[in-house]
Parts: C-alpha cells; sequence; structure tokens
C-alpha cells in the first residue's frame, strides 16, 4: 500500500520579492504553487497511490476569487476519477475562520472536523485516518491530546497542522509533544506547518514532509511531499519525493580573490551553469551573495544596480535562472581606522565614528523615519519572508546600521574619483 503525505500547499501564494524586471519569466514564478500542485497529483495517480492525506494549509488564506478553489477542486477530480481518496484537515493559513468562500469536493475528499478529533476508516485498505483542522487561525490548544487511541486492528495515521515542541521561525500553533503522540499507537503521523521537511520520529514515524513548494529566498533546496509504503501494517520505506516547480537557491559566493566585477561575474556564470545542469528543467530562484574582503568591492558597492543588471543579463541568458536579490555584503581590504585623517575617507570615516559613539547626536536623526513609522504596517515582511522589527526602525542601533552603510557608498564612491 502506498500513501502520498503532503502539507502546506499554500496554492496561490505569491513568492515573496517576485520582482519583475525585464526577462524575467514572472508568470512561471507567479503560477509554481499550482504547478507543484499539479506535479503532486499527477505523481499521485502515476504511482498509484492508495491514499492521500493533506495536514493543513492547502490555502494560504482567504481565495481572491473562485478561482483559487476551482483549480484546487479541479485537482481533487483528477484523483477521484484515478479512485484515490482524499483526506484532509485545515492549518492555520486555511482555518474554518479564514477562508469565507466554499466549493463542494469531490465525493473521494473527506475534510476531517474542524472542531473535534474525527476518525476515517478506509476498510478496504486496512487503514483509519484520524485528526483535526483549526477553528480559528491561532490555536494554542494541544489538539492531539485528545486523539483517540488507535484501533490496533488497523493501520493508524494521524494527521495534524502543528509545531510540535517547537521549530524556529515558525508559529507556536496547535502544539504537543513527541511523546505524547507515541502514547497513541498510531503507526505515522503526518504532520503540516513546519516548512522544513522533517522525520522526526520513527516507530512510530513522526514526519513533517514540508512545504510543497519553496516560497522564499530561506526555503532552498528540494520540497515536496513524502511517499510511504506499508507491507502488512509496517512502514517498509519513506521517500521524499521532489514536486517543486521552481527551486531556491541561495548562492552564496566568495569573491576575495576577484580583482574587478568582471571576474566576480565569471563566478556568477560558473555558479548559474552549475545549478542549471544540476536542477534538469526547473526553474532556479537565486539570490546571490557577495561575500569575503575583496579588491573588488569598491567598485561593486560604486554602482550596485549596475552591478546586479548584469547578474541579470547572465540569469536571462541561461533562460533557466531568476535573480530575487544581489546582495553585495564584500569587505574592503584596507582597514579604514588606520587611514589617515587628513585624506577625505579618513576624515569621513573619522566623523562617522564619532557619531556612532555619541547617542545624544543621533537622537537627531530620529524624525527622519518618523515618515517610515507612519507608513509601516507592524506586520511587515522584508522581501525574503523574515519579519521585520519595525520597533527596531529609528533607533539609536539601526540609525548606526544605516550609518556603517553610507560609508560603505561614499568611500566607494571616493575610491572611484581617485581611482
Ligand atoms: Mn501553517
Amino acid at each position: 500500500m502506498k500513501i502520498l503525505h503532503v502539507a502546506d500547499l499554500h496554492i496561490d501564494s505569491p513568492l515573496a520579492g517576485l520582482t519583475a524586471y525585464e526577462g524575467a519569466p514572472v508568470e512561471e514564478i507567479r503560477g509554481a504553487t499550482r504547478r507543484a500542485t499539479e506535479n503532486l497529483v499527477r505523481r499521485a495517480i502515476e504511482e498509484p497511490v492508495d491514499l492521500v492525506v493533506v495536514a493543513g494549509d492547502i490555502f494560504d488564506g482567504d481565495w481572491r476569487d473562485f478561482h483559487t478553489g476551482l483549480f484546487w477542486v479541479d485537482q481533487l477530480g483528477l484523483l477521484h476519477d484515478a479512485g484515490i481518496p482524499v483526506v484532509t484537515v485545515t492549518g492555520n493559513h486555511d482555518a474554518a475562520s479564514e477562508v469565507s468562500r466554499r466549493l463542494r469536493p469531490p465525493p473521494n475528499v473527506t475534510k476531517l472536523s474542524d472542531s473535534t478529533p474525527e476518525t476515517k476508516i478506509f476498510d478496504d485498505l486496512g487503514v483509519a485516518v484520524t485528526g483535526q483542522g483549526y477553528a480559528t487561525r491561532s490555536v494554542t490548544a494541544d489538539l492531539a491530546a485528545s486523539f483517540p487511541d488507535a484501533d490496533s486492528k488497523l493501520f493508524t495515521i494521524g494527521v495534524l497542522h502543528t509545531s510540535l515542541d517547537g521549530r524556529p521561525g515558525h508559529e507556536r500553533y496547535a502544539p504537543t509533544a513527541v511523546e505524547t503522540l507515541r502514547a497513541k499507537g498510531y503507526d505515522y503521523w503526518a504532520l503540516g506547518h513546519v516548512h522544513k521537511r522533517e522525520e522526526v520520529h520513527r516507530d512510530p514515524w513522526i514526519v513533517f514532509s514540508g512545504n510543497l513548494q519553496g516560497r522564499h529566498a530561506r526555503e532552498v533546496g528540494p520540497k515536496g511531499a513524502t511517499l510511504v509504503e506499508v507491507q502488512s501494517r509496517e512502514v517498509n520505506s519513506l521517500d521524499a519525493l521532489e514536486l517543486d516547480d521552481v527551486r531556491w537557491h541561495d548562492c552564496e559566493l566568495d569573491v576575495a580573490d576577484s580583482r574587478d566585477p568582471d571576474d566576480v561575474l565569471s563566478k556568477v556564470t560558473e555558479c548559474f551553469a552549475s545549478l542549471v545542469a544540476a536542477d534538469g528543467e526547473r526553474l532556479c530562484a537565486v539570490r546571490v551573495d557577495l561575500v569575503g574582503a575583496s579588491p573588488a568591492h569598491d567598485a561593486l558597492w560604486r554602482d550596485p544596480h549596475g552591478f546586479e543588471a548584469e547578474v541579470r543579463s547572465i540569469a536571462n541568458r541561461t533562460g533557466r535562472v531568476w535573480v530575487e536579490k544581489v546582495k553585495i555584503d564584500t569587505a574592503r581590504g584596507l582597514d579604514l581606522a588606520r587611514s589617515r585623517e587628513d585624506d577625505a575617507v579618513g576624515a569621513i570615516a573619522a566623523r562617522i565614528a564619532d557619531l556612532r559613539r555619541d547617542p545624544e547626536l543621533l537622537h537627531q536623526f530620529e524624525p527622519l523615519f518618523s515618515d517610515v513609522h507612519r507608513k509601516i504596517s507592524a506586520d511587515a515582511r522584508s522581501d525574503d519572508g523574515a519579519p521585520v522589527d519595525t520597533r527596531r526602525i529609528g533607533t539609536v542601533d539601526h540609525i548606526r546600521d544605516c550609518l556603517d552603510a553610507s560609508l560603505e557608498t561614499i568611500v566607494a564612491l571616493l575610491a572611484g574619483e581617485q581611482g
């Protein structure tokens, strides 16, 4: 018997940081969560699997219109036509309170209750699936604690959207303990919510399948679903299927030995070529991060936008790489503190060092940020999806960081004039 465990499809959620520059494969990126869902359904039918279990966050939130729901019901219909049953629960993103529109799924689909643990039994398979979805977005109770004990005659699957005992970067929803899950006597726990795939425990298996499609630059590497093979009520094997349509890569390049931007660009070209060679037909979403104390530092900082455009142009030529962002995190070889006060660079560096040391002076800059405070929302995220600590904006610490960044730019510009 084959069971396909999937979670966190987030259908129609935008991939974060989508910049529509000339030549960017915008449509392909926009449709990535749908293409991954199609890959999932196609694979389920090809295997074929006997059951699909979905552990929440099918949707990213309320549907903008019925297109999202129609797409999902169409995909479920393909599974129906292939005779494959599906059991789903909701998660925090698609909790009952969050999704206002409804469409009737085909009869092969069982959506377990959002208010109490519910069990669906498949007599023909000898399988029981127990789970509970989310009535509201923020479920802080241990839902698993009130799941019934397993029926020892059936292969029992628990399905739950949960942060378990806590995972970095994931909100604490329906928290529970490995020990609580073990004590239920189930054979397999199909978990959702944590986007990084993890086999938490074996005997019994407790597994996060991870999300189906990476959504931002911190969700790198293969994404997909977990194929579980069961023989005489024992898990025989687990297989991490790669079903993502667009794959995220963090391309950190040490450019310490690059003499100038041309040198750096040849490194970028090599990096893109190896990604394309490794990833088959898949589109690569790439964050380029240049690091190292490099002789090319000043030239890179002098015209970061021009450099970024060169990188994007190289990406366009591969036809399969989309550049999310180019970060220039290089350092200058020379030590600013040792440059002389009487040259321009040294004078500016000394002035900024004075400012950094004097909180009274730094406070004067606070009004510059009051507009930003008014306009930014409290739950703002940076373009890589990380939460922005809005309370930090305009603080002395933040102003110091701004000064450091402006020093880099000024020195790079001056070095250009002198050179
Ligand atoms: Mn979730």
